[in-house]
């Protein structure tokens, strides 16, 4: 008589427990972290100038941003786009995973910089101001990230001539190259908090977010 109440008591407890292992958040084969890059810029202005479809600026364009300098400040804006890739779709797991971005602080530095190296100069800090779905269909999700900023002390670090430079490199024509030289120049540092239906996401410490996919 024991017997037969044992076994289905022992057989209901393994399958519950392997259960519990197929949706457990640490279990890396069901829940792999969402991976972050930089995207692009978009509508990328210094003081008042689109650069978006511009690879150089004019003479005149150059006076203007220059005499705005020596006035004491230059408004840099434009928009930063993160890509965000949640890789649980299904295909190394049970089901498609879905993933909400609660919080994101970040720090964003630019690299002044044009040649090998990465000068890390700070420019600004923010953090996303909502929550941001990331389903795990196999599509990269945009955050993004309004900038702006005054580049005032950075141009009087850099040099008027070399931020233009640098500010036409990550937001001009060409700022969609995905190489050190353009895209590249952009960093953000920031620390993601993402919860999912089988609990929270969590990632061991910031990320350095820049061309290639991090988690
Ligand atoms: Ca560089």
């Amino acid at each position: 008589m024991r017997k037969k109440i044992l076994v289905p008591i022992v057989t209901i407890s393994v399958f519950t427990f392997s259960l519990l292992m197929a949706c457990s958040p640490s279990d890396p084969f069901t829940l792999l972290r969402c991976q972050f890059r930089i995207e692009s810029t978009e509508d990328f202005f210094v003081a008042g100038i689109q650069l978006d479809s511009l690879e150089n600026l004019s003479p005149a364009q150059i006076i203007e941003v220059v005499s705005t300098w020596t006035s004491g400040s230059c408004p840099v804006d434009f928009t930063l786009n993160v890509g965000i890739f949640n890789p649980n779709d299904g295909s190394t797991g049970p089901d498609i995973i879905p993933a909400t971005l609660t919080s994101l602080a970040w720090d964003l530095y630019l690299d002044g910089d044009s040649g090998e190296s990465f000068d890390t100069t700070w420019v600004a800090s923010g953090v996303m101001s909502e929550a941001l779905e990331v389903p795990g269909s196999g599509e990269t999700v945009i955050l993004p990230l309004d900038i702006s900023i005054d580049a005032f002390v950075v141009m009087g670090e850099m040099g008027p001539m070399d931020f233009i430079d640098l500010a036409l490199a990550i937001g001009g024509i060409d700022s969609g190259l995905r190489d050190s030289d353009h895209l590249g120049r952009v960093l953000v540092i920031a620390v993601p908090t993402i919860t999912t239906p089988f609990g929270p996401m969590t990632y061991s410490g910031s990320l350095c977010i820049n061309l290639d996919w991090i988690d």
